[in-house]
């Protein structure tokens, strides 16, 4: 498979103005009739250039004909996938039959079957599995969709836009049309057709336009919608208020399906949603899962505007609409809960999975310069820092300027095809602001390293920061240019109290310095000694920030910084500190033993009742081994579940009773509530009775038993059972045993038992994971199930990470298995895989002769490219 590059795009050189889509639906084969109205692109130049209609190996042809002239086969053909026809006249109408069989698709792009259902999923190039087409996002056109089927079996038939017909066959078949006004690409249509229940609602806009609200799913989890509903009503009233952006067509719709290759898609007035992230009930739901139903469905709505409205002219810039949405609904979230705490859960995620991603051999720019298969750069780096990247322009511009930027990119783009340097434009022409070095962001891959180091003038009360920036090599990117950095800084006296300190004339308690050169000095004064300095506040750029803290300075940031993220930050650094000795010591064989000095810290935070609980609980979480892996170059995936053990043993043992307390005072009664009030003391109940299992108290295992039996919710109950599991509870088997047989009937619930049971640590998780497979719960084809088994056996370090390499060797063949079954999800299985380089010497020779195992496969192009730019 050949790469194609983001410096040879070309307009392309036939438009389409209109496209009418004809699906006969059948359980054996449907048959798609398309009418494109097609026209060369004056853009393209005058040419003569042949029509290339992209097509897939799952499409058989059954004819072709030019302004209703059937072409015979001398007058086209078809080449590695390409419908190409050599003489088309300047505008002409094509019409394409063509077969398909969504029953055998298991790739789940293109038309496919869920459970009893049809549905759809085009985006990025799915849509040329369904018929021959121009599916790029750069042409757009107006869709009219006919669908025709049994009524009996597809009651409810839908695609994009309005329904503007209804009617019969003569073969009594019901025949839908669906007409959507506004033009759009290929990766934006949709089907469903299935027998559905369906929940209605209104939302009127600022503009008192009445929208239909209507979501779809399974007679059987129509009790699971209303939460989703109320998500979509605040995210389309938010949308108004924050970016004065108001719904356009008539009627929404969103549906649930169980088949599902991501989260969900945002196609033009009909949401297609993995069920997973949609249903929501709190005997059935955590309380994580209700915040990333609601994230979830504002991100699918925001992107109406932020990706429909104005989308991508090519998949290189798939991060101008991705990483723009990403940072509204977070942005979005923070404001129906809490800003600090979604920080801090953004930057985490961030830390861990999009950091390692930014230091592994598929690390690349959040616009990529080239690839093999765009669906392997649905990535964190073009999501998470790509959101990152607009939260730094909102910080550079501040929030006025940044929202007339946005009215501006809206305005000047609506109905286009646009591309990343067209939204910096903007922000750029409306703020005055320049942007010039800012946009190296999108093409430097890396995450760069910010050093601080600080002096203080006594006889002058001046207090100098120095930073050196540095962005490492990455593939294909052997040297970098500085970046231009924002810093958010504030300093502190010893004290804690907040200073007011002047830079360039301004006196302010908080700065955002403007990093741009690869070192530079920022001169503070009016200080009367040397102050802490409380750096990045809020994570203000996407960087790694070295400076050499002491232990009291993070004792005095953790609990005095007026930046609650920063506070956060403080006792991670404290936490990987003492980790990072005790992860030594393991390595080194030694008997591990550190006094920890968070107890005193740990202990003033679970005294304190002025707190936010939910941040108590974050604080109380001890960095995760995933990001301590990140952080490790060798990783020694023992030594570090050790360390974490040995720190949380420690903790737990001094600091028993103020837990036992916390537990108790944090029970909530009555009702359950998605509120970010209970969320939060259901969170900091949970950790301090995961801390109070860890001393062996018998109580606490008995309490730990009887949360596990009487919660009247799933956050609870799933909680209690995966302390169990983790910290190993004489029930632990027993407990899931039981969860099982309560919830057998439901299948996203069924789906987090597998993942618990496949992340267990112990001897014998290989030959759990297999049984697992095995497991009438199991369903190869349900990639939320491949997910939940294969997820859940990473995190087990004794299963995943075993000597003697088994654990590879089985996800390997899992890999293999799924390739051309489904190669999205098979793709996607290799991360894991991809660190190889980084761990310790005598695992990365396992996990390496495992890639090449793979390699010497016959592969998909997804898993081609992530093998062999791993093996490079
Ligand atoms: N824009 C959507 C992307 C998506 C997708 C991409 C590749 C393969 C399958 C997919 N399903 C959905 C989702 C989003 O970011 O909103
Ligand atoms: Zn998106």
């Amino acid at each position: 498979p050949s790469a194609i590059y983001l410096k040879d795009y070309k307009v392309p050189p036939f438009l389409i103005d209109k496209t009418e889509l004809t699906f006969d639906l059948d359980e054996a084969t449907t048959i798609v009739t398309s009418r494109l109205h097609m026209r060369r692109n004056p853009a393209f130049g005058k040419s003569t250039a042949p029509l290339i209609l992209d097509g897939g190996e799952d499409v058989k042809l059954i004819g072709v004909a030019m302004d209703d002239y059937a072409l015979p086969p001398e007058e086209y053909r078809i080449s590695e996938d390409k419908l190409i026809i050599t003489a088309t006249a300047d505008e002409f109408v094509l019409t394409c039959e063509t077969l398909i069989e969504p029953q055998n698709n298991t790739r789940l792009e293109g038309l496919y079957r869920s459970s009893s259902m049809f549905c759809t999923q085009c985006e990025a190039e799915g849509f040329r599995h369904i018929t021959y087409y121009l599916d790029r996002p750069d042409v757009m056109s107006v869709f009219t969709t006919t669908i025709i089927a049994d009524e009996n079996r597809y009651p409810v038939m839908l695609s994009n836009g309005n329904e503007v017909e209804r009617g019969k066959t003569d073969e009594g078949k019901t025949v839908v049309v669906w007409h959507d006004p506004f033009p759009k690409p290929a990766y934006l249509f949709a089907l469903v057709a299935g027998d559905l229940a369906v929940k209605n609602d209104v939302f009127t806009t600022q503009s008192k336009r009445d929208i239909k609200l209507q979501i779809f799913t399974e007679a059987h989890n129509l009790d699971k919608v209303d939460y989703a509903m109320e998500a979509l009503k605040r995210s389309m009233r938010w949308d108004e208020e924050t970016y004065g952006r108001e719904y356009d067509l008539d009627i929404f719709m969103i549906v649930a399906v169980d088949d599902f290759n991501m989260g969900a898609m945002e196609n033009k007035g009909l949401n297609i949603f993995n069920s997973s992230c949609l249903l929501a009930s709190p005997e059935t739901t955590t309380d994580d899962t209700y915040l990333r139903v609601e994230a979830i469905v504002a991100h699918e709505y925001f992107h109406n505007w932020s990706g429909n409205r104005v989308t991508c002219r090519d998949w290189f810039q798939l991060s101008l609409k991705e990483g723009f949405t990403v940072f509204r609904d977070q942005t979005f979230s923070a404001d129906m809960h809490s800003e600090t705490v979604k920080r801090v859960e953004d930057v985490s995620f961030l830390k861990t999975a999009q950091f390692a991603e930014d230091a592994g051999p598929m690390a690349h720019p959040v616009r990529p310069a080239s690839f093999i298969e765009i669906s392997n750069f649905y990535t964190l780096t073009v999501y998470e820092k790509g959101s990152e990247i607009v939260r730094m322009i909102h910080t550079l511009l501040g929030a006025e300027k940044f929202r007339a930027g946005s009215d501006l990119y809206f305005d000047r783009h609506d109905g286009q095809a646009v591309t990343c340097d067209d939204f910096i434009a903007a922000m750029q022409d409306a703020s005055g602001f320049d942007l010039s070095q800012f946009k190296r962001w999108y093409s430097q891959a890396g995450t760069p390293i910010v050093k601080v180091k600080d002096s203080f003038d006594e006889a002058t009360g001046t207090y100098r920061l120095t930073m050196l920036q540095d962005t490492p090599a990455t593939p294909g990117q052997p040297t970098k240019l500085p970046l231009h950095i924002p810093v958010r800084v504030g300093l502190l006296d010893e004290q804690g109290n907040a200073l007011s300190a002047e830079l360039n004339g301004v006196a302010a308690k908080d700065h955002v310095l403007h990093l741009q050169s690869s070192e530079q000095e920022f001169e503070f004064s009016g200080l009367a000694a040397k102050p802490v300095p409380s750096l990045l506040r809020g994570f203000s750029a996407p960087v790694k920030l070295h400076y050499d803290y002491s232990s009291k300075d993070l004792l005095l940031l953790l609990s005095s910084d007026t930046d609650g993220f920063n506070r956060w930050s403080a006792s991670q650094q404290l936490a990987v500190n003492e980790l990072t000795t005790l992860i030594n010591q393991a390595i080194e064989g030694k008997k591990l033993s550190f006094d920890s000095q968070l107890v005193h810290g740990f202990k003033t935070l679970l005294n304190d009742e002025t707190l936010d609980p939910a941040m108590v609980a974050l604080i109380l979480a001890l960095p995760s081994q995933a990001y301590l892996s990140e952080l490790a170059n060798p990783i020694y995936p023992a030594a570090i579940k050790q360390a974490r053990q040995h720190l949380k043993s420690q903790l737990a043992h001094a600091l028993s009773a103020d837990f036992e307390r916390v537990y108790r005072e944090h029970k909530i009664q009555g009702e359950y509530q998605a509120t970010a009030k209970d969320i939060a003391h259901r969170s900091l109940k949970n950790i301090a009775l995961s801390y109070w299992v860890e001393t062996n108290s018998e109580l606490a295992q008995q309490e730990l038993v009887a949360q596990f039996q009487t919660a009247n919710n799933m956050t609870d109950q799933f909680a209690a059972l995966s302390i169990a599991v983790n910290s190993q509870h004489k029930q632990a088997a027993e407990l899931l045993a039981a969860f099982y047989e309560q919830w057998k009937e439901e299948p996203l619930v069924v789906n987090k038992w597998l993942m618990l049971s496949a992340s267990q640590e112990q001897e014998r998780a290989l030959a759990t994971v297999k049984g697992l497979m095995e497991h009438p719960a199991f369903d190869l084809k349900n990639p939320n199930k491949v997910r939940s088994v294969l997820g859940g056996f990473g995190q087990s370090v004794t299963g995943f990470h075993k000597a003697d390499g088994s654990g590879y060797h089985f996800l390997a063949d899992q890999i293999i298995l799924l390739n051309k079954r489904n190669p999205q999800i098979a793709s996607r299985l290799c991360t894991p895989l991809t660190r190889w380089k980084k761990l310790q010497p005598e695992l990365s020779v396992k996990m390496k002769s495992e890639l090449e195992r793979i390699l010497a496969e016959d592969l998909s192009k997804d898993v081609y490219e992530v093998i062999s730019k791993s093996l490079a």
